[in-house]
């Protein structure tokens, strides 16, 4: 590439995501800008760093990198699947990078996964830009839609899911009803008993008193019977720290098949028996904040 190529960043160039609420931010040193496009939904950028491998960011809000994907996208997926008693039939609401269809196609006793989303630029760009997110794509027990999620989770029949991924942005915008009664309620309708469903909540150290406290309300008030926040480390958003919050249909999100969660062949990063125990203990100043 010639040093006149416009994607070219200046020697110091850096791409920083401002939390303006929480008066902090995220930086991360930029060699390259890869793509930039406005879809009909969101503005896509995917940046090549200097240490953290490809970074994709929508609408200004990092969505992920090379190097830490795994912290996210495994806590997403194995908790909710080691919870059910037996995951066979799988949804995943966003997701469109792959990376947690990726994590769910690990588990053999999943026979079929749905993965919705939107936007098929994030695809799109996960397949040129992020190789091992797709590796998993061509399972044929892979079926990846670009529609909107809500209207999929409305035409679903009662009780045909066993477990419910939302793998959202933040909740503003777009997919802030992603995040209440109504649209938990009917996620509650399509899952079958036994069900659990998952969904990303934001950071620990940020919202624990706010959209974490307020999301477990709407799901125990949407009629699940357990809820449980599993918080994770994330370097790449907002305070470096992030969680998942778990809902059972007829199910105890609180205890998982330890058994089957230790003595899997997986190639895991982070997940692991000890891992899912311990963020099941929350700290003392989060069961505070969510009492
Ligand atoms: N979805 C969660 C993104 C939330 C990040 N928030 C932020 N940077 N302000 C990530 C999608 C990964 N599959």
């Amino acid at each position: 590439m010639s040093p006149q190529d416009s994607r070219l960043m200046p020697e110091e160039a850096w791409f920083t995501e401002v939390f303006d609420r929480h008066g902090s931010a995220f930086s991360l040193k930029v060699r390259e800008k890869l793509l930039d496009v406005q879809s009909p939904y969101q503005h896509l950028e995917v940046y090549a760093t200097e240490t953290f491998g490809n970074l994709m960011v929508l609408d200004g809000c990092v969505m992920l990198t090379d190097r830490d994907n795994f912290l996210y996208h495994e806590m997403i997926a194995h908790p909710a699947l080691f919870t059910h008693e037996a995951p066979k039939r799988v949804v995943i609401i966003g997701g469109g990078d792959c990376g947690t269809l990726k994590e769910v196609l690990r588990h053999p006793g999943v026979e079929h996964v749905t993965q919705i989303d939107i936007d098929e630029e994030v695809t799109k760009a996960a397949e040129r830009f992020f190789p091992a997110l797709v590796e998993a794509n061509d399972d044929p027990r892979a079926e990846l839609l670009f529609a909107d999620g809500v209207k999929w989770v409305d035409e679903a029949d009662d009780g045909s899911i066993d477990v419910l991924i939302i793998d959202s942005t933040d909740p503003v915008g777009p997919a802030e009803g992603l995040f209440k009664t109504d649209f938990l309620k009917r996620c509650h309708r399509i899952l079958a008993p036994g069900g659990v469903m998952v969904q990303q909540s934001e950071s620990p150290l940020y919202h624990s008193a706010t959209i974490i406290r307020e999301l477990r309300r709407d799901m125990r008030e949407a009629g699940f019977d357990s809820v449980a926040t599993l918080p994770f480390p994330q370097p790449v958003y907002p305070s470096g720290w992030w969680s998942v919050t778990l809902a059972g249909k007829a199910c105890d999100v609180n205890q998982f098949r330890e058994e089957a969660a230790s003595n899997h062949a997986m190639p895991l990063s982070y997940y692991t028996v000890d891992a899912h125990r311990g963020a099941l203990t929350l700290p003392p100043f989060m069961q505070k904040a969510l009492d």
